[in-house]
């Protein structure tokens, strides 16, 4: 039992209470802009019946087996942070209280609310301070699995950021539920213990089509030989030494117990600080419903899920292969570090096994509407993302059209403009060798052309750019204010990767 019970008062119910919010009826929410601002809240004094949660961050222990136990920074003193459930267009009040030394900043990642209420000092929300307090009132939307987490820079400390353990799931229940299930059951993958290293290993050939840019890699491989021309090593990355699913490393944790012939609706999310994570079940394969939360237009069964950092899948497994197996990572090291959760039917008692899966590409194309063809936007705005190998102190030091974001989290002016209402179209290129998961806060995008392949109606907050090849994603300027841009790799966020949209 966690030490800071969750407080949650009884939703408003009545259809005339719904009204005053704005509810306009069934959707997925994503083109409803008729709902209330968010903003922070002054508490009045001893009125602590009008918050849904409380959210404390603070220093705790958590033990990710038996005797294992690293410390973190937790939310509730427990690892992944609780979840929150929202409805769809109720309003919520979340108090969040920083019992720790040190300004922090929780994001509301995958929700369209106003820069206070965001959780990014890049777009001038207030820390919130050592020792201080917070209240947020904002309505929950889109629906689906969103998540919440620090947006505090690490840069060389790894004991801050994303790092630690800042993360917990949201669930925003839609008006309908799409899909019918038997149970839902929330993933969080998070490594701990990071440590810094040269030379990462991490998968780079899974994604599909796996086109490149010559011209992108001309480019890439140039500035490359350059750097190491002048002597510069490649730069840091980071490892980890333990790999857990829910703070729990691989046969540590309780089991996902199941009947055969359940439909389970697995809600994953990779929480990591850096890594691209896979998940396979042996015998079993993954109907993706929804990605980032997002129902997809083709909802298609896969064997494997490939999720870059924050980003969320939901797909419903069928329960059809009776015997005790062992869900994880495709990665035989990561898997034997811990990323797994053992899934054990009703039963059976055996030995866990592992399987592994025939090799599989990652498309999200898969999961598009048969019809390719979407409303042309009506600006393309450019961008390059390129890599200074290890001019940063050793680490590397990124840029978005020869700009680096400056490494102190202050607020820069904007280096992009955007008129409410218009549809925008961001052609991302990208002039390196890694795979960057790149997140908009604030708005949510359709993805329109991967890797050459041009493609409509999935939508995302997060989508990996390949190395050498190009992605491009639309948004509706929907949500003014100032809108951070970033890659969702923490070192190279922390490095330079980011930049700021404005409304004019
Ligand atoms: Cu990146």
């Amino acid at each position: 039992m966690s030490p800071f019970p969750i407080s949650r008062r009884q939703f408003l119910t009545s259809a005339s209470a719904l009204a005053t919010v704005g509810v306009s009826g069934p959707s997925l929410g994503l083109n409803d802009f008729s709902f209330g601002p968010s903003r922070i809240e002054t508490p009045q004094a001893g009125d602590p019946t009008a918050v849904d949660y409380t959210l404390r961050i603070g220093a705790s222990p958590i033990e990710i087996a038996p005797k294992r136990i690293v410390s973190a920074i937790t939310y509730n003193g427990q690892f992944p942070g609780p979840l929150l459930r929202f409805k769809e267009g109720q309003p919520v009040t979340v108090e969040i209280r920083n019992d720790t030394d040190t300004p922090e900043q929780l994001h509301w990642h995958g929700q369209v609310v106003s820069t206070d209420v965001d959780g990014a000092t890049e777009e001038g929300t207030p820390f919130i301070q050592a020792h201080g307090m917070r209240r947020v009132v904002f309505t929950p939307r889109p629906s689906g699995l969103r998540f919440y987490h620090t947006h505090n820079r690490a840069g060389a400390d790894l004991h801050a950021g994303q790092y630690s353990g800042q993360v917990g799931p949201v669930y925003i229940q839609p008006r309908h539920e799409p899909g019918s299930y038997d149970r839902e059951v929330f993933l969080v993958l998070k490594e701990f213990e990071p440590f810094f290293s040269q030379g990462g290993d991490m998968a780079q050939d899974f994604l599909t089509p796996s086109t490149r840019v010559k011209e992108l890699e001309t480019s890439g491989e140039s500035a490359m030989k350059g750097s190491l021309a002048k002597g510069m090593p490649h730069g840091y990355e980071v490892g980890y030494r333990y790999f857990t699913i829910n703070g729990r490393m691989l046969g540590h944790g309780d089991p996902v117990r199941v009947k055969q012939g359940e439909r389970v609706l697995f809600h994953v999310l990779n929480g990591s600080a850096t890594e691209i994570r896979s998940l396979a079940l042996p015998g079993h394969s993954f109907k993706v419903v929804a990605l980032d939360g997002n129902a997809v237009p083709t909802p298609a069964e896969v064997p494997v899920l490939w999720l870059g950092t924050a980003e969320r899948i939901s797909a419903i497994v069928e329960m059809n292969y009776p015997g005790v197996w062992i869900m994880g990572d495709l990665e035989d090291d990561d898997r034997g570090h811990g990323m797994g959760i053992v899934v054990e039917y009703a039963g059976h008692r055996t030995k866990p096994v592992w399987r592994p899966p025939k090799p599989f590409h990652w498309n999200y194309t898969r999961f598009a509407r048969a019809d390719a063809s979407g409303p042309s936007p009506d600006e393309t705005l450019d961008m390059i993302f390129a890599k200074d190998n290890a001019a940063e102190e050793g680490f590397n030091r990124w840029t978005i059209n020869g700009l680096s974001y400056p490494m102190t989290q202050g607020v820069v002016p904007a280096s992009f403009h955007l008129k409410q209402g218009r549809r925008y179209r961001l052609r991302m290129r990208n002039a390196s060798d890694d795979i960057h998961p790149i997140h908009l806060h604030r708005h949510s995008f359709e993805l329109t052309k991967v890797a050459g392949i041009p493609t409509a109606g999935v939508m995302k907050d997060v989508v990996m750019v390949g190395g050498y090849q190009e992605v491009e994603v639309d948004f509706t300027a929907d949500n003014p204010g100032v809108t951070l841009f970033h890659c969702h790799q923490q070192l190279h966020m922390d490095f330079g990767f980011m930049t700021l949209f404005d409304y004019a």
